[in-house]
């Protein structure tokens, strides 16, 4: 009986390592998102304003209280161009889907411009990533946000 046991053991001790191997996965995932709950303030790419690194995913969750809206703008943009923005992207879950990159509008590619951005409810989600490599140094990108009266 006593080897049984034993063998029992050690099968605890396993599911307790790949319980914790999972537990720590899910918090290395949360480590990602970001929640904002002040009524203003910036969001910066990962060590603005130097260049960003790459293989970045990082969502900010911006919610301000009930009955106000968040306004976006954009002080800074410069991010890898590509073609639809494949590569490098900032991107807004809000109701209007937005994508943005690159240094300046062409044809494929959005930058945010001197645009407002509006979210339609009291809640709103950024999502920065960038690709494996950058051709050259991009600095990124420095955002305002700040809750409005609807
Ligand atoms: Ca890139």
């Amino acid at each position: 009986m006593f080897p049984r046991f034993k063998c029992v053991y050690f099968v605890l001790i396993i599911l307790r390592c790949l319980l914790f191997l999972v537990l720590y996965l899910l918090v290395a995932a949360e480590a990602n998102t970001t929640d904002l709950n002040e009524m203003y303030g910036y969001i910066l790419s990962p060590n603005f304003p130097e260049g960003y690194p790459s293989d970045s995913d990082i969502t900010w969750n911006i919610s301000v209280p009930l009955g106000f809206r968040i306004k976006l703008y954009f002080m800074h943009f410069d991010l890898e161009p590509s073609y639809l923005c494949e590569y490098d992207f900032v991107k807004s879950g809000a109701e209007q889907p937005l994508l943005f990159c690159g240094k300046e509008r062409t044809d494929t590619e959005q930058t945010p411009g001197q645009q407002t951005i509006y979210s339609h409810g009291n809640t709103m989600s950024l999502t920065f990533q960038s690709d494996f490599s950058n051709e050259e140094r991009f600095t990124g990108f420095k955002v305002h946000y700040a809750a409005e009266g609807e």
